[in-house]
């Protein structure tokens, strides 16, 4: 399917599809990092070589561009309650395990309540850009529920983007009217693409009209898995496949898995962590089945990196998720207190909002290219990863003690590079720290070198200076990428004078249970 020229009518008139995927595979995504020549999707911030079509459609997208997520939110509408597999990650009772985490239950929603949610998040959160549909159990298990809700949302919302997460059992059936919909963004769950591997993760799938199990049934998965990314791709219609590390079942696998989807046209491959423990009641949960650490997660993220785009900053949502990727604001937006809100959809108010980010996003990438030329011609082999609380907009401006979660990145003399994200327990408990709190964040940063922060106190930052993590505060409110390179260049030269061993650093954990709706 990708030997001949595929000329598609969707959206903007015709597409050469397949000149778009060698460009995206040259160029490795929605903008390379500066100076590295290598990408996760969106690092960079600009449109790089990327064709006008799909910058368009991923340079305000949380999940399709990293860079995007530190400005722009997504909502879900958990408007599909039916599932027609099993995966061994799941437990019936909660959402859709492949976008969410485990023990997470959301508030189903008619169509008609979802549109009126959509008008009422739209008008209170202007950056809001994206609708996706991700359970809480498969949306194409639910064709009726979840293309009604696009169609009513097309009509009162024509500037949100639509996307939708699916199983892919389906996807073969629905591809003509996702595109009717204009839903340009399609994530499908793909954990393997050896049915006997699968069978160890999948017990059955329902499809046409029967149950099917063991390895025939894994087979029947992924053919039409493989399909539907094929017509997806034939399309024009992004696709991101989402796959679950399962240690000792899946993780070598994946490299194989992530050569299959990228023959196929995936634009992004999303490798997240498997969340398991037994009060999740689900058979991997039950059966002691361990998640990955950090650093597992990372050398096969790392390892794929090189075939297609990697995404590692999926926060793996709730499927009534609201705001940016890294908070949740669902709790104020329930049935209840969206009846009671009055919603003025002000789209000339959201658009020129939309312009300020874009002048921040701007005005960052400039403040980065300044500190990389600072840093070009220094010569050294040394990469660290450094921590960072930040509340969004791509600043360090959260305080230790108040963060939910800390941004990974990766420094080295060719950049500073958004490698993963870890959520913690909070420390500050309403004007004291939490002394059990501490060190669970020190082991879920433990494989870096630095954290950066608006604020930290005096005992925590003597607590994690003696775990070799440097707290570092001068960089309140700057950007992310531009202080964390002068740190790094500092630290270079600590390095080269004799002020500071340079040493390895160990793993760190994932953080395992359900995420707590904190809003
Ligand atoms: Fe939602 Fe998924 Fe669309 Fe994003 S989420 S349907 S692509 S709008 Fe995003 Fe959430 Fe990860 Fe999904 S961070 S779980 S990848
Ligand atoms: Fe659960 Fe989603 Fe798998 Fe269905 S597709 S069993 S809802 S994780």
């Amino acid at each position: 399917m990708m030997d001949s020229p595929v000329n598609h009518p969707a959206h903007e008139g015709a597409v050469d599809i397949d000149g778009i995927m060698q460009q995206i595979a040259e160029h490795k995504g929605c903008g390379t990092e500066g100076g590295s020549g290598k990408a996760s999707c969106g690092s960079g911030a600009g449109q790089g070589d990327l064709p006008t079509e799909i910058w368009e459609k991923v340079k305000n997208h949380p999940c399709y561009s990293e860079e995007a997520h530190h400005h722009y939110a997504r909502m879900h509408v958990a408007v599909a309650p039916a599932c027609n597999i099993q995966c061994n990650y799941c437990n019936r009772k909660y959402d859709c395990a492949n976008e969410s985490r485990p023990g997470v239950v959301s508030e189903k929603l008619t169509p008609e309540a979802a549109s009126r949610k959509v008008l009422a998040v739209a008008s209170t959160i202007p950056q809001m850009t994206v609708l996706g549909i991700a359970g809480p159990g498969d949306p194409l298990a639910n064709p009726a529920k979840t293309f009604k809700t696009f169609e009513l949302i097309s009509e009162v919302a024509p500037d949100i983007k639509l996307c939708l997460s699916t199983n892919g059992l389906a996807l073969p059936d629905h591809v003509d009217t996702i595109e009717k919909f204009k839903v340009d963004h399609v994530t499908i769950t793909i954990n393997m693409v050896d049915p006997e591997i699968g069978a160890q993760i999948y017990p059955w799938i329902f499809w046409n009209h029967r149950r099917y199990t063991g390895v025939e049934a894994s087979q029947i998965l992924h053919e039409r898995q493989m399909l539907g990314l094929e017509m997806l791709t034939e399309r024009g219609i992004l696709a991101k496949i989402n796959s679950v590390m399962i240690p000792g079942v899946n993780d070598q696998h994946l490299v194989e898995v992530n050569k299959a989807v990228k023959s196929r046209g995936a634009f992004l491959h999303n490798i997240m962590p498997l969340i398991s423990a037994p009060e999740h009641g689900t058979v991997f949960g039950l059966n002691g089945q361990r998640g990955p650490s950090a650093q597992e997660l990372k050398a096969l993220q790392d390892s794929c990196e090189g075939e297609m785009n990697m995404m590692r900053h999926c926060r793996q949502c709730r499927a009534d998720a609201v705001g940016l990727l890294g908070e949740d604001r669902s709790a104020e937006f329930t049935t209840e207190k969206i009846m009671d809100m009055e919603i003025a959809y002000d789209s000339a108010g959201r658009k020129a909002y939309q312009e300020k980010v874009e002048e921040e996003r701007a005005a960052k990438v400039a403040a980065r290219s300044e500190e990389l030329e600072a840093l070009a011609g220094t010569a050294s082999d040394i990469t660290v990863l450094a921590a960072v609380a930040t509340k969004g907009s791509g600043l360090i401006n959260e305080h230790f003690g108040h963060a939910k979660e800390f941004q990974i990145y990766e420094l080295s003399t060719a950049g500073a590079k958004f490698v993963g994200h870890r959520r913690v327990d909070l420390y500050c408990q309403g004007g004291y720290g939490d002394e059990d709190a501490l060190p669970t964040v020190i082991r879920a940063i433990n494989d870096c070198h630095a954290v950066f922060v608006s604020k930290i106190g005096g005992c925590p930052k003597a607590e994690l200076t003696a775990a070799g993590i440097e707290p570092v505060d001068e960089y309140a409110h700057g950007f992310i990428e531009k202080s964390a390179l002068k740190w790094f260049r500092t630290y270079l030269e600590r390095v080269a004078s004799g002020e500071v061993e340079h040493t390895r650093h160990g793993d760190a954990s994932i953080r395992q249970g359900a995420l707590i709706n904190v809003a």
